[in-house]
């Protein structure tokens, strides 16, 4: 009998991956700056996590790369002439907007939207609202693409509902479900936890250093959209410093799966009472909190935004019990290794700990976790699901062969002006939307 899953959709990396240092507050993204990128290799990498998962039994599908880099913006923009020329004028006048608008950013799907399980939603509906982005310019531009690419996989409005990405303002800053942990059985109701950086209209506890990405007002926005009983919501602020420490995103530090809640001890603002909020809400559905807290003492938070220990990913097996998939940094640094083993040979709820290399995402600060958009589907929903964009062996194989193909094995801001780049990245899009049956999503195919 089939029941109700949580898919991973993992975003597939673009042919014009590099690293152009576009992410403050991302430390990751600013030290390896102008480094050599391989575009390749990164899609290989990504490939393979979702391979694995699928091979281990786990929903997964594929979300397709952007149109990079995105002419249409750059005419948006007041540049004429013909492609080469563009490509030309802006590579020598304006580099850094090359990079910007060259950026394969759109592969950190954790970012790409929020989605809420029909379970949790007033109209019994999946509800989808790509996030803004709005702090960075870069992210900023995907939103469009976004909401094409979800409504092609989640085509069926009986069970999918989309949303418009929230206005672009400062007000709004919107990151997806980076920002969003919800809990509880994926087959009932259960609480979604909306954690902001800052109120976009009161001045008050903000990071002095870095800038807090999401705002309260953007949460909020986007659990009345998505029709969820104002109980079983939990606004929460991410500690202020933490996010001058690195955390630009809260899946840097934490994730949860189910009742499951595994984070740092200063990852929230006032961290014991949001327990205990979070306690009481799912009590309130018969259902009991396992917060595994991480102590300062064990894993401190440079630790945590150097290995990305919770930008992994828990993922429920069959027998009950979790696997938590984590980047290969956690295991070459002990103090962390030490950590998970420990937590493993408990065995409360996660008893398996499966690593990925990721190293080409990782060093523009993206995990396991950020490759990802976790869609909770009933077996009807996982039904009307576009099926060409599922895992499969054959898929596997066609789409390495596919990035071998059309892919450079390196990268870096000086090819971004090379016209036949842009004709390759178009020629690959072009097989891709077939290979993933997505129909016209790109400004160049329309
Ligand atoms: O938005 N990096 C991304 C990483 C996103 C990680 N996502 C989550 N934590 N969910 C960002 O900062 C760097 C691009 C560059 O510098 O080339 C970048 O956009």
């Amino acid at each position: 009998m089939q029941h109700c899953v949580e898919a991973n959709f993992d975003g597939l990396v673009g042919p014009t991956h590099h690293y152009a240092g576009l992410s403050f507050g991302n430390e990751a993204s600013t030290r390896h700056r102008r480094e050599d990128a391989n575009p390749r290799l990164a899609a290989r990498q990504g490939l393979a996590k979702m391979k694995a998962l699928s091979d281990a039994g786990f929903m997964q599908g594929v979300l397709p790369p952007h149109e990079r880099p995105h002419l249409a913006y750059l005419r948006r923009l007041g540049f004429t002439g013909n492609d080469a020329q563009i490509l030309a004028q802006v590579a020598r006048d304006h580099r850094q907007l090359l990079s910007i608008l060259s950026s394969a950013s759109a592969m950190w799907v954790a970012n790409a939207a929020t989605v809420s399980p029909s379970a949790d939603s007033a109209d019994g509906r999946v509800h989808f609202t790509p996030a803004n982005l709005h702090n960075k310019f870069h992210r900023a531009i995907e939103a469009e693409t976004t909401g094409a690419i979800l409504r092609a996989v989640f085509r069926d409005a009986r069970f999918f509902r989309h949303h418009e990405a929230l206005p672009q303002s400062a007000l709004f800053g919107d990151e997806g479900a980076a920002n969003h942990n919800r809990l509880g059985r994926y087959d009932s109701p259960g609480v979604q936890m909306f954690v902001y950086g800052k109120s976009g209209l009161e001045a008050g506890s903000e990071p002095g250093r870095y800038p807090a990405r999401q705002t309260r007002e953007a949460s909020e926005a986007v659990a009345r959209l998505h029709l969820l009983a104002p109980e079983r919501c939990l606004m929460v602020q991410q500690d202020p410093a933490v996010i001058d420490q690195g955390v630009f995103h809260n899946d840097v530090i934490s994730v949860s799966n189910e009742q499951v809640l595994f984070y740092h001890q200063q990852a929230f603002a006032g961290g014991e009472g949001v327990r205990e909020r979070l306690s009481r809400a799912l009590a309130q559905l018969g259902q009991e909190l396992t917060a595994l807290e991480v102590p300062a003492r064990r894993v401190s938070v440079a630790d945590a935004v150097a290995t990305y220990l919770f930008n992994s990913q828990l993922l429920s097996r069959r027998d009950g019990k979790m696997t938590i998939v984590v980047p290969q940094e956690c295991r070459e640094h002990d103090g962390v290794w030490a950590y998970l083993s420990e937590l493993v040979a408990e065995g409360r709820a996660i008893d398996r700990v499966s690593v990925v290399d990721l190293r080409e995402s990782m060093r523009n600060g993206g995990g396991p976790a950020c490759l990802r958009l976790r869609v909770i589907l009933t077996p009807q929903e996982q039904g009307a699901v576009n099926p060409a964009t599922l895992m499969t062996p054959a898929l596997f194989d066609r789409l390495n062969l596919w990035v071998d193909r059309h892919y450079r094995d390196r990268l870096n801001q000086d090819d971004l002006a090379d016209p036949s780049l842009l004709n390759e990245v178009r020629t690959a899009l072009d097989e891709l939307t077939q290979l993933l049956d997505l129909g016209a999503i790109y400004p160049f195919q329309q």
